[in-house]
């Protein structure tokens, strides 16, 4: 059998999208080097941003999705460097690896916003990280699952779990892994009996969740580390004739919670769906705007997300943003 890392397609070339709006110079210049548009959560964020940072509210905007390439990244913020934007906000692929050219922007008296997910660059390296509490986020998701299970009279049941991480070396991934997997010592009947990524996307959900089947014939819980990831499990699951979701056997349990993660759950293809709030924009601009009158900002600013059982999703669905 294939290794699980590699088989999904090899990255394709790096190619990046540089969008520029030409606006007269009275307006705040903003560079955004964005990770990339690999899951439907990424695009709402991408909107969220756009909108807020619009011609029309003031903003001149840099805009480069990076395509999930941290080298892409890195000479976009240097680009904007160079360019002279007057604020830079970056959504660091994986966490480490910025320290360089972070350097240079504060060189260059430029300062840096961190949005989503975080880096372990030097916090001097950077004014402020907006984003969301992940290693909560997974605690959350265990939280759930000993709710869930001890409802169905299934607390001391060994219970056989795989998990479809996020990308690796992303704070979104090592803190969902971190969060959830803190459980397991609480729960000795909790067996993880594996952990691969699937990229944040659902062909990579696909992917590894079709070797899981091929390699466990006993799997309880599926953890996929977004909602498209789940949307792949899904797919190889139905592929197999597996049981699964809230009126099945095998558990699943996604983060995001956007409005397709909403509808699975509604479908009863998924259990439970961990917000993870994408719409960052408007907090970003406050603090822009903050910085801009010499105001000093709060160096970590969680936004606010909730756990979205599938009992809830019919009601919800229809006040979803994102
Ligand atoms: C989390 C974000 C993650 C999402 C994925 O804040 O960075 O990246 O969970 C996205 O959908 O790809």
């Amino acid at each position: 059998m294939n290794n699980l890392n590699t088989l999904y397609k090899e990255k394709e070339t790096t190619k990046k999208t540089v969008e520029k709006n030409n606006a007269s110079s009275d307006l705040i210049h903003v560079g955004f080097a964005q990770v990339g548009a690999e899951s439907d959560w990424r695009l709402a964020q991408t909107q969220s941003m756009k909108q807020t940072f619009s011609e029309s509210n003031g903003y001149k905007l840099d805009f480069v999705d990076c395509n999930n390439d941290q080298k892409t990244q890195i000479n976009a913020i240097q680009e904007f460097i160079d360019n002279g934007v007057e604020y830079i906000i970056l959504d660091p692929i994986v966490e480490d690896g910025y320290d360089t050219v972070l350097t240079n922007a504060k060189n260059a008296n430029i300062p840096v916003i961190i949005v989503d997910r975080n880096t372990k660059a030097d916090e001097s390296l950077y004014t402020c990280w907006v984003g969301s509490d992940f290693v909560k986020e997974g605690l959350d998701a265990a939280d759930w699952l000993s709710g869930y299970l001890e409802a169905n009279g299934r607390s001391s049941e060994i219970i056989n779990i795989v998990t479809i991480q996020g990308t690796l070396g992303s704070s979104a991934q090592s803190g969902r892994t971190k969060g959830f997997n803190a459980s397991l010592s609480s729960h000795p009947n909790w067996n993880m009996l594996d952990e691969q990524s699937g990229d944040f996307t659902e062909e990579g959900g696909y992917a590894v969740m079709k070797a899981f089947i091929n390699q466990y014939p006993d799997i309880d819980v599926v953890i996929c580390q977004n909602d498209n990831e789940a949307y792949g499990a899904i797919d190889a699951m139905k592929e197999n004739n597996l049981s699964f979701g809230p009126n099945g056997d095998i558990i699943v349990i996604a983060f995001d919670a956007t409005k397709g993660g909403f509808q699975r759950m509604i479908d009863g293809e998924i259990h439970v769906d961990i917000e993870c709030n994408p719409l960052e924009g408007p907090l970003v601009a406050e603090l822009i705007q903050k910085l801009k009158k010499g105001e000093n900002v709060d160096k970590i600013q969680y936004v606010k997300e909730e756990v979205f059982p599938a009992e809830t999703a019919a009601d919800i669905i229809d006040s979803r943003v994102y």
